[in-house]
């Protein structure tokens, strides 16, 4: 059994702000709520409604004017009594009312502990508690669209109907292992291998959704890189929307590297704008074209950018060397200038993505966006589809197939009750996306990745 006690936290991010919100959740919160909150008429409280009144601390102190609002059980985020206490959005009043909480006995909530309580007290499965974390991280629309179609509980329907056909499966060879004496059931065995086949086939799909999945959820890293002067930062620039780096005709501009996160056709990308690579430089200068080499080994993509109105230079030419072809898209730039490189001479060097722009006249900018995109993702992801963006679920979901792929490979070869084994495995694995299965592990795993107050 859990056994709860009173917990506080502030649910309003930290600084400074119009209105700061401290949220009590646990049996006594209406308890310690009212002592604290002294409303401006008399009144009973009732459930769900706002009381304007002063917060005082247990000595009878002021320490801010409000709103009060209690959450009767289990008609509440947590399911258990809520109650909150809507503040100033200052420091001080903040941690004078938690303070003031303190002294009555209320702990300090640990990161994720409401949504944990939700799960545990069957408000929320675990899946839609990972979805409201993933939903207030959300860098672009389409990581939000995903977040929401699994607090909606998209993804748990799915998974739970694959469970209950493998439980199908499960119950014929229960039956087979109970009477063997009775005639092997050929129909029901053929009708069993049939509903295996199509959940491996199901949750293949699934797990093909991950890639696209957690590019939306976690966005690319992008590395800008180039020989000095050939326009990376005036690319980065017209990407970010606004003048982030500084853009000038000397070579050796940029010394270190800039990142600005931007959206593109829904991606989030955090793009890194770096100093120019050259054999020559000075120090400081080694020190940024180190830095940029290293981003770009670790970088989901890179934009290599060249200079067209030039032939190229022996830097570009080791830089064009020594790049994964996989992972580089080459922007030419400078096409409002006379040509001296064509993208024929590139595309022989084996790059897939080659493009011309001019970051000056901002040209060929769409198609560079449009050219992003097609790498990245194939448009499969529509908030109506199922999908996975998590890694948590998408190892569970691996390791599910591998059991149910073994017990179809296995199935004429070994006995019923060891394929049975697997099977009951791959169903707990599921389970545990779902939290239908959960250890105490499991769960602080997940829920410490939360934010405090949440
Ligand atoms: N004509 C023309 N000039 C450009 C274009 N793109 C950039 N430039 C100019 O090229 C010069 C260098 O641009 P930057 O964006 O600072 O180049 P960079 O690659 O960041 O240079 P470093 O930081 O020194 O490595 C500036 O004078 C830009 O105005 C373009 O498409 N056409
Ligand atoms: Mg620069």
């Amino acid at each position: 059994m859990y056994i709860q006690d009173t917990i506080v936290a502030v649910a309003t991010p930290p600084g400074i702000g119009g209105v700061g919100i401290i949220r009590v959740s646990g049996d006594k919160a209406l308890t310690y709520g009212t002592k604290l909150f002294k409303p401006k008429r008399k009144i009973t409280f009732a459930p769900g409604r706002m009381y304007y009144g002063d917060f005082t601390d247990q000595r009878g102190k002021h320490i801010d004017t409000g709103l009060f609002v209690w959450f009767q059980s289990p008609h509440s985020f947590t399911g258990e009594d809520v109650v909150e206490f809507h503040c100033h959005g200052g420091i001080v009043v903040l941690n004078s009312m938690l303070r003031a909480l303190f002294a009555l006995g209320v702990r300090l909530a640990e990161p994720g502990e409401f949504s944990k309580r939700a799960f545990l007290n069957g408000r929320i499965d675990l899946a839609q508690a990972e979805s409201i974390a993933d939903l207030i991280s959300a860098h672009s629309e389409k990581a939000a669209d995903i977040a929401r179609s699994h607090y909606k509980g998209m993804l748990s329907a799915t998974i739970e109907e694959i469970r209950e056909q493998i439980v199908s499966v499960l119950a014929w060879m229960e039956a087979e292992i109970d009477y063997p004496e009775a005639d092997l059931d050929s129909l029901g065995q053929e009708e069993a291998l049939g509903t295996l086949a199509q959940q491996i086939a199901a949750l293949e799909e699934l797990a093909q959704t991950y890639h696209e999945g957690r590019i939306y959820r976690e966005g690319i890293t992008t590395v800008i890189l180039g020989s000095p002067n050939v326009g990376k930062s005036s690319l980065l620039n017209i990407l970010a929307g606004e003048e982030r780096a500084i853009v000038t005709d000397i070579p050796g501009t940029t010394r270190d590297v800039v990142e600005v996160p931007v959206t593109i056709r829904g991606i989030p990308l955090r793009l890194a704008d770096t100093a120019g690579i050259r054999e020559s430089g000075d120090f400081v200068e080694r020190i940024g074209i180190e830095r940029a080499l290293k981003l770009a080994a670790e970088a989901d993509l890179i934009l290599l950018i060249l200079d067209t109105s030039r032939p190229l230079s022996a830097d570009d030419e080791v830089l064009l060397q020594n790049v994964s072809r996989e992972k580089v898209l080459v922007v030419l730039n400078k096409t409002d200038l006379p040509q001296a490189v064509e993208a024929e001479d590139i595309l022989a060097q084996g790059f897939k993505h080659v493009l011309q722009i001019s970051a000056l006249h901002k040209t060929g900018i769409e198609e560079l966006k449009d050219e992003i995109e097609g790498m990245f993702v194939s448009g499969s992801i529509s908030p109506q589809s199922t999908f996975i963006s998590n890694q948590r679920h998408y190892q569970a979901l691996l390791t599910a197939l591998d059991l149910l792929r073994r017990v179809a490979s296995d199935w004429d070869t070994l006995p019923l009750d060891l394929l049975a084994l697997d099977l009951r495995h791959a169903w707990q694995v599921l389970g545990e996306i779902t939290g239908s299965a959960w250890s105490e592990d499991l769960l602080n795993d997940i829920f410490q990745r939360f934010c405090l107050g949440k």
